[in-house]
């Protein structure tokens, strides 16, 4: 069956964040920015769009730090997420869902994974071997023990990864172990039984979905993958024996005490965070979260991830997904390089940070994000500097949007504040400039569509550009001196330029969007904006073909951003660097 192109559905989901500590600027850069601009688009659109996201709250790593303060799990999990939600919410990160996978109705969503996979025979027990330490007697699975890697000598590397040369790690190998817990050096080898994933079985049948994806991932996506399976796919243990997670569902004496490992149920979230938004919503009467979405042929399922969540987005899950039956592979895994801050990687635990949320009390969201869209590390790494921030927004989006707002509108309302005639509007309709935008807006929606956000916001700032010649080159200023209908016509092609500029400005920046459409009134409904950002410009017409007002003097819009201002939070990285 084809769908009508304008019902088209798109399952968006963006990265669970660890319920583990704050969201820095590359969290946002790299994951949740550009997947609510590709939201946002695709609802300006009038597709049938969830954007689905919510709170990793197990693992290891949540563990030793909820110990570390002394707070139950369930406490502390529930006091990141909260957090993590208003951070989004100040940031316009919008969500059709954000919940939690401490949650009952996401446990009830995972068994059935588990059970299909385990009835299928991928999933089996099997004897490894793992650290133990002997001082406190805890198991030492992933980030519970940390030594150097055998394979570049890091020192700093963990029982699952090597954060320097970026290797999955079998914690047993690891040289000089050091126990997380207690800090012991007294560790020794044990053998546990765990649950394995068969991936091995599965190969041909990945194999195949992977040839599909050629041209449709990322260059750095794609090839990434294929290097990574081109031995074969390995068999991955996914339980653990702690006391927070999922308990693994089976009645056998080697199930009892284990746990389902975070990355077993973590992309689960993306299902059961859209199941409990249909029951909540009362969604679930009209449609079927597996049938008419998860589990549909004609839904594009898009996962936005940073680089180093590929390896369970594009090979675990997808196997997950079509071993066990249950719902269909990701359709596209726009994944995205690092941010670093500066010049170096971000790190909470060295004080390179930035709190992001004093930065967006003193900045708002609509500067960091224009800035943080500009250094978009999509295609390879890239550094947020202050410096740099403070350019880009007072010599891009001050001068080029801001200042050219409130220099049109600010003249249209001091010269004729009871309203322009249509005939000051009239021109637009039939000039160049409407095809302009027209053309533009292909463009814009042309990278959009291929989740590439920072050209496609560079194709509006160059739109933006040319109605600032537009208006500088006709100079209103001087034709009022000789001709009024000449400055009044300059004004009302330019005002509605600026309109059309405001309503394809919602998916990146919707505070400005908003900002600035209000100033033409109420009058300026959903439905045209609509028309308008798909480049009909019909119903803009008739709302121009009578007389119109400015319902308010437009304030400043984008405020420049000061080297005071800017000064403090140089200061507090200075200090760290020395
Ligand atoms: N919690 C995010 C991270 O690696 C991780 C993503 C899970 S998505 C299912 O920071
Ligand atoms: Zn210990």
């Amino acid at each position: 069956m084809t769908v009508d192109n304008d019902k088209k559905k798109y399952l968006i989901t963006s990265a669970l964040p660890y319920a583990n500590g704050p969201l820095h600027f590359g969290h946002l850069a790299g994951v949740y920015l550009p997947a609510d601009t590709f939201t946002r688009h695709h609802k300006l659109l009038g597709h049938n769009v969830l954007h689905i996201s919510g709170s990793d709250e197990h693992g290891v790593a949540i563990m030793l730090n909820a110990q570390r303060e002394k707070r139950p799990y369930k406490e502390y999990v529930d006091s990141w997420h909260q957090e993590h939600k208003e951070l989004f919410d100040q940031f316009n990160v919008h969500f059709d869902y954000f919940g939690q996978t401490s949650a009952d109705y996401h446990t009830k969503e995972v068994i059935p994974w588990f059970t299909s996979l385990y009835d299928k025979g991928l999933i089996e027990p099997r004897d490894s071997q793992q650290l133990q330490c002997k001082s406190c007697t805890n198991h030492l699975p992933d980030r519970f023990v940390k030594g150097t890697c055998y394979s570049c000598d890091y020192k700093d590397a963990r029982g699952d990864e090597c954060p320097n040369c970026g290797i999955i790690i079998d914690s047993v190998k690891l040289k000089n172990p050091i126990c997380q817990i207690c800090e012991s050096t007294d560790i020794s080898e044990v053998t546990v039984t765990q649950y394995y994933l068969l991936l091995s079985k599965y190969h041909n049948e990945f194999q195949t979905y992977l040839n599909s994806k050629k041209d449709v991932w990322r260059k750095t996506v794609f090839p990434f993958v294929q290097s990574l399976i081109k031995d074969g796919l390995h068999d991955r243990a996914i339980t653990r024996d702690l006391d927070w997670g999922i308990d693994v569902p089976l009645n056998t004496p080697e199930a009892k005490g284990k746990k389902l490992y975070v990355w077993f149920d973590a992309p689960i979230g993306y299902v059961s965070n859209t199941k409990q938004l249909f029951m909540e919503s009362g969604r679930d009467k009209t449609e079927d979260y597996i049938k008419d979405w998860w589990g549909n042929e004609d839904t594009e399922i898009v996962h936005f991830i940073g680089k180093d969540n590929i390896i369970f987005h594009c090979i675990i899950f997808p196997c997950m997904s079509m071993a066990s039956e249950l719902i269909n592979p990701g359709t596209d895994v726009p994944s995205n390089q690092y941010l670093n801050l500066e010049g170096k990687q971000f790190s909470k635990s060295a004080g390179w940070y930035v709190d992001a949320k004093e930065a967006l009390d003193q900045f708002g969201s609509d500067a960091l994000r224009y800035y943080l869209f500009s250094i978009l590390p999509d295609f390879s790494d890239s550094s947020f500097t202050w410096e740099g921030f403070q350019t880009r927004v007072n010599g891009e989006l001050a001068n080029n949007v801001g200042n050219l707002v409130s220099r049109c509108l600010k003249f249209w309302n001091k010269n004729w504040s009871d309203g322009l005639e249509a005939k000051s509007f009239d021109n637009f309709f039939n000039s160049k400039l409407k095809s302009h935008f027209e053309n533009s807006t292909k463009e814009i929606h042309h990278y959009l569509n291929d989740k590439n956000i920072k050209k496609a916001l560079e194709s509006l700032m160059a739109l933006s550009q040319t109605v600032n010649t537009y208006f500088s080159d006709l100079a209103p200023w001087a034709q009022i001196k000789t001709d009024e209908n000449a400055a009044k016509e300059t004004i009302g092609v330019t005002a509605i330029q600026i309109l059309i500029l405001g309503i394809l400005f919602e998916p990146f920046l919707p505070e400005l969007s908003k900002n600035i459409i209000k100033l033409y009134g109420d009058q300026v409904s959903d439905e045209i904006k609509s028309d308008v950002y798909k480049a009909n410009y019909s119903s803009l017409k008739e709302l121009f073909s009578n007389t119109v007002k400015l319902v308010a003097e437009p304030k400043v819009l984008v405020p420049k951003i000061d080297k005071a201002s800017i000064a403090k939070f140089q200061e507090s990285l200075r200090a760290k660097t020395q």
